[in-house]
């Protein structure tokens, strides 16, 4: 270790007042080591050993389940550099507020410091970051979820001055005394009162979306959302494609989507299903890396239909958070294959009937599973370089407005595309349920600066690149008139896939699939296949529909939310909006 991060423990320990301090190595017999404790302790219990060798259910404290956006801050001097959609406070306020909350947090606790890498270990773009935490959960999730231990600690004393100190500690799990912060100008977090996924476990939203997303503005980068995948074609060329999607709108699904037209020689890899560092290349592409090594993915929800390669990576080595139990030790949850139990025991370890009239898993209860059991994993995931994006897909939840696809017509309108987009709010993160909110890139509760600053950025990096990505909207979720969804989503969303493709690398057979609409190009049904799958006329024509009110009701919306950036709104943004406008306002004769 080099002495700066032995400074750095020290100076934590000499605070929380650890009983012990134990520094992770990553090896299988630490893991098993802390598994022994956990399971003596009950923060872990084991799962029916031969259905799911190796897995292990965790049941937090129910006050403690999801992000807790509203807890979360960004320290910076200028309360401008955060902008209007992040909390603010200023790093004095924080070092009065906060860091006394760290005095004497992990008394009768042990300390583990935990070094950990962010992206393949041959990459150049990878990150080491060191999180000191006294949570045992969190480690064997970060064992999952990065790189840990000996990989990052040889980095570390390589003599890189370049690594990210994280401060987590469960303390009282109180919700009063419960902050996520983040310090841009020193390349820190502090966590405090969660033992939540994304609060908790450092090394996934708080390093490798907000401090990395500050980091790739500096150093002209971009830390995003998103999925990578590779769609291989029938022959056998794959194209690279990035997607950002809100928490819990599918992003997991559609990363690993078993293609219904396998046998013609259509398949899905997955490079990464939740976040991606993306560089410019010398060829002037965009060249993405998954900085995680593993998958913490929402658990209702996934089956056999909707997602069968997550359904077979996690039955061995991974660790259940919130979910129910059966009484052979399985797990379940809602959306489950097959007729629900009888008995189960819910989330909470309580008994659970099917007439209960509770939800048996949490709605935001997740397996934390490695990405090597994935069975399409992408054989360049680890590819020091990454691998180069033909396409960016922009998703959100949209009852109305949103055709199932469209085309943005180059880079500045995509970059003003994925700034404008808005979804419905998922479990992910605590609050209401399902209100639209305009959530830009899908980075709303992650960007660590300014919004208005990073869409400069975005346009900056297209700048930069000869052939940057095209850029696409998707929304999986429209609905009809009774509100139920038309689209079917899931293994046929690979027909979507294949039209981004024609889209980007030239249509297999000559015939017109697209059109263009005042909100960008949109598919002809006949390209998507509605036919094939049976949609009625009318549910085809509501899927792909460019409505003018209802788009000029979303302007309407798109410019109260573009206001609060003020002055610091970029110039591309607000001629993009109008340009929108204009295209749907018919010219007056
Ligand atoms: C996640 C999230 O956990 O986005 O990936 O909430
Ligand atoms: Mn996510």
């Amino acid at each position: 270790m080099t002495s700066s991060v032995d400074e750095w423990v020290d100076e934590v320990a000499r605070t929380t007042h650890p009983d012990k301090v134990v520094w992770c190595d990553g090896s299988d017999a630490e893991n098993e080591h802390l598994i022994g404790e956990m399971l003596g302790d009950g923060t872990l219990l084991r799962l029916n050993e031969q259905a799911l060798p190796n897995c292990y259910l965790h049941r937090s404290n129910p006050q403690d389940v999801a992000r807790t956006e509203h807890l979360t801050y960004i320290c910076t001097d200028d309360p401008h550099d955060v902008g209007p959609t992040n909390n603010w406070m200023s790093p004095g306020e924080a070092y009065e507020k906060v860091w006394p909350l760290f005095k004497d947090s992990m008394k009768n606790r042990t300390m583990y410091v935990v070094p950990y890498l962010m992206g393949p270990t041959s990459s150049p773009y990878a990150k080491v970051g060191v999180e000191v935490t006294d949570s045992p959960y969190v480690v064997a999730n970060m064992r999952i979820m990065t790189r840990m231990g000996q990989v990052a600690t040889d980095r570390l004393t390589a003599g890189t001055t370049d690594w990210v100190p994280g401060l987590h500690s469960l303390s009282d799990l109180s919700p009063e005394r419960r902050f996520i912060m983040h310090f841009p100008d020193r390349r820190t977090i502090w966590s405090i009162g969660s033992g939540y996924g994304g609060n908790a476990l450092l090394g996934k939203k708080c390093f490798s979306l907000r401090i990395a997303s500050t980091m790739g503005k500096q150093q002209g980068w971009l830390a995003e959302h998103m999925l990578i995948l590779g769609l291989e074609s029938p022959d056998g060329d794959v194209t690279y494609i990035a997607g950002a999607f809100p928490s819990a709108c599918g992003k997991t699904n559609l990363a690993m989507l078993k293609s219904p037209f396998e046998r013609d020689g259509w398949k899905v890899w997955t490079v990464g299903e939740d976040i991606a560092w993306i560089n410019i290349g010398p060829d002037g592409r965009f060249w993405a890396i998954n900085p995680e090594s593993g998958y913490f993915g929402v658990a209702p929800g996934t089956n056999r239909k909707t997602n069968p390669n997550a359904m077979d990576a996690i039955s061995r080595n991974s660790i259940f958070t919130n979910v129910a139990v059966t009484d052979d030790g399985k797990v379940w949850w809602e959306g489950m294959d097959g007729p629900v139990p009888e008995h189960l025991i819910d989330w909470q370890g309580r008994r659970w009937t099917p007439t209960s009239g509770t939800k048996a898993a949490h709605p935001n209860s997740r397996f934390t599973t490695p990405a090597t059991q994935n069975p399409v994993i992408s054989k360049h995931w680890e590819d020091p370089q990454g691998v180069p994006l033909s396409a960016i897909l922009f998703g959100g939840r949209r009852a109305r407005t949103v055709p199932l696809v469209y085309r943005s017509f180059d880079w500045e309108h995509g970059v003003f595309v994925g700034a404008t987009m808005a979804s419905e709010t998922t479990a992910a993160a605590t609050g209401a349920v399902g209100v639209v909110r305009r959530d830009p890139m899908a980075m709303l509760p992650f960007c660590g600066y300014n919004m208005a600053d990073y869409w400069s950025h975005w346009l900056e990096m297209g700048r930069r690149a000869s052939n940057p990505p095209a850029v696409f909207q998707v929304n999986w979720f429209r609905t009809d008139d009774q509100g139920r969804y038309i689209w079917p989503g899931f293994g046929e969303n690979m027909r979507v896939l294949r039209w981004v493709r024609d889209q980007v690398r030239g249509s297999r057979n000559g015939t017109p699939t697209a059109h263009e609409t005042p909100v960008g190009v949109v598919p002809t049904p006949e390209a998507i296949g509605a036919r094939d799958l049976g949609l009625s006329k009318s549910d085809a024509e509501t899927l792909f529909a460019v409505d003018r009110e209802d788009w000029l009701r979303e302007v309407e919306d798109q410019s109260e939310f573009l206001r609060k950036f003020g002055d610091r709104l970029p110039d591309a943004i607000r001629r993009q909006h109008q340009a929108l406008q204009s295209r749907l306002t018919p010219v007056a004769v």
